[in-house]
Order: structure tokens, then C-alpha cells, then sequence
């Protein structure tokens, strides 16, 4: 198949998958419009040890064509994921791969939280979300400090028998510092970016629009840093980068795999158009024909500097 990308753990039929937490748990809406099978792979929800409820409405604003989202990690907790909803997702999408993204607030929450996705079987790799902006135990907080995200990784990576990919923060100054310190702790590829740290106030109330003061800020407005950022990391490490940030179409999707992406997530797209990525795995196809490109993989990190 034209579309088909090998990366650590997946063997993915397309490039294309809907970024972690606009899924929820495959239990959603996309599921009555079209057939899941269509993704190239699904990403859960972030998941911690405990349920957690999230933080005060309101969670999602419009900024301009942009989201601000501080949804706070709202999830049911490990144990339903395991028992409820990664079997029903297995069970309806037997071939489909699955992606368990972790969270927590200390090292030991990951680690715990990892080891018991890594070893139920229900997931195919593990994505390592140290880049939560909306709260204030751990979250962004693992993944702006290269030290601590070294410890956090090969934490990580000691009780996983399945590949790590580490989401990384766009909240730091040096990003190919972090990721250097990710790929020296034995991780097995990258996502990148998450969502910009922001605020949007109302005028007439003297608000934060968001019922935390703060949130996280995706859509394509923030595509430009994904793609700057992608394309540092991709000529500073060697390890396979998911990229994803503001991605609404196809060429979206090209021009990510020319920063240095292996495969390609969409997340804020959703929001105008629930079909987001069945219609970029119809559309792949016929763009790469147009700009005379046989496969994806002659594309990554060829990006040319000379004008
Ligand atoms: O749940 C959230 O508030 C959230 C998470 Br875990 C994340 O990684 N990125 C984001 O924008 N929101």
C-alpha cells in the first residue's frame, strides 16, 4: 500500500490519527460517521491512575480560528480504561492500532500507569504525555526540565514492554535540548507538539474566558511552530517524529513530513469538520500525484533551505 508507514510498534496502513484527547476513547461521534478502520491508528485520551473530573467550565474557547482548551486530563482512571474501554475498542476494532497515552503527577503515577497499559495487551505503543498544560501537579511540568524528563522517560521505559513515544511541550526555549535528553533515555520516537500555553479574556466581564485562568492553545495558527520545531528536532535526533499541530489538510500533512515527520496527528481540525481525517487519508492520495510524490517516506526532513 502506497500510504503504509512502519514505525516502532505500529504498523500503520496510513500516516493519519486523531491527537490524543479528541478521541476520547474511540466511544465518540467519528465512530457513527465513518468506519475507524479508515485511521491509520487511535490515540486514547491521556490517562492517569486515579479518575480525574478535570478543571472548571468553561474548557474550550475559540480563539480566532484557534482553540484554548484546560480540559485538566479528565479521564475515569486506569482501571475503567482497562477494563471497560480498551476492551470495547479492541472488540469493535480487532486490526486497528492503539496507542495508550500516559499521564501523572509524579514519576511513580507514570510508571504505574504505564506498566499496566504496556502490559494488558490492549495498546500497540505508549505515548508519554509530559506536555499537559492545564495542570499544575506534574503535566508540563516533566516536560520542560531535560533532566527531569530523562528520569521520566527511562522510568518509563524500564516498565514498558511496548515502544514510548514522548509528547513533547512547545512551552520551552530549547526544544532540541529536550528532545536530545529523551532520545539518550532510550525512548522510541516523538509526538510533537502539544498545545501553546495561553489566555483570551473578556472584555465586558473582565474575565479569563477559561475557568482556569489558563489553557492550551491549538489550531492552525500554531502550525508554523510545529513545523519550526519538527524540523530542528528531525536534523538533532534520529528518533521517528509523529507530528502534529494545526494540521487541517493534506498538504498540511506533506509539509509536516518535510520538517521531519514519520506520520501525522490532527486534533483542533475536528472541531469545524468531524471528518477531518478520513478526508485527508481520502485526499493523501491525489495531493501526492499532483506534487509528483510516490511515497511518503522520500519526503521526511527534506525540506531545502537554498533559495
Ligand atoms: O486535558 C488537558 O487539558 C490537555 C492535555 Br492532558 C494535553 O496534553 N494537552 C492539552 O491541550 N490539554
Amino acid at each position: 500500500e502506497r500510504l503504509a508507514v512502519e514505525l516502532p510498534g505500529l504498523q500503520l496502513k496510513n500516516p493519519i490519527m486523531p491527537a490524543s484527547g479528541c478521541f476520547g476513547f474511540g466511544d465518540n461521534r467519528y465512530a457513527k460517521l465513518y468506519d475507524l478502520n479508515k485511521l491509520g491508528a487511535l490515540v486514547i485520551k491521556s490517562t492517569t491512575l486515579k479518575e480525574r473530573v478535570g478543571n472548571p467550565a468553561p474548557q474550550i474557547a475559540w480563539a480566532g480560528q484557534n482553540v484554548l482548551n484546560s480540559v485538566g486530563l479528565k479521564n475515569p482512571g486506569v482501571k475503567v480504561i482497562l477494563e471497560e474501554k480498551l476492551p470495547a475498542l479492541r472488540t469493535k476494532y480487532p486490526k486497528l492500532p492503539l496507542i495508550g497515552s500516559v499521564a501523572g503527577a509524579t514519576v511513580s503515577e507514570y510508571t504505574e500507569v504505564a506498566r499496566l497499559l504496556s502490559t494488558s495487551g490492549l495498546v500497540d505503543a505508549l505515548e508519554l504525555n509530559i506536555s499537559c498544560p492545564n495542570v499544575h501537579e506534574g503535566g508540563m511540568l516533566f516536560g520542560t526540565d531535560p533532566k527531569i524528563v530523562a528520569v521520566l522517560t527511562r522510568a518509563v521505559k524500564d516498565v514498558s514492554r511496548i515502544p514510548v513515544y514522548v509528547k513533547l511541550t512547545p512551552n520551552v526555549t530549547d526544544i532540541v535540548s529536550v528532545a536530545e535528553a529523551v532520545e539518550n533515555a532510550g525512548a522510541d520516537g516523538l509526538s510533537m507538539i502539544n498545545t501553546l500555553l495561553g489566555m483570551k479574556i473578556d472584555v465586558q466581564t473582565r474575565q479569563s474566558v477559561l475557568g482556569s485562568l489558563t489553557g492550551g492553545l491549538s489550531g492552525p495558527g500554531i502550525k508554523p511552530i510545529a513545523i519550526r520545531m519538527i524540523h530542528q528536532v528531525s536534523h538533532a535526533v534520529s528518533l521517528p517524529i509523529i507530528g502534529l499541530g494545526g494540521v487541517e489538510t493534506a498538504v498540511d500533512v506533506i509539509e509536516m513530513y518535510l520538517a521531519g515527520a514519520s506520520a501525522v496527528a490532527i486534533g483542533t481540525a475536528h472541531f469545524n469538520n468531524p471528518t477531518a481525517c478520513a478526508d485527508v487519508v481520502d485526499a493523501l492520495p491525489q495531493e501526492m500525484d499532483k506534487l509528483g510524490i510516490s511515497s511518503l517516506s522520500e519526503l521526511i526532513s527534506q525540506v531545502r533551505s537554498e533559495h
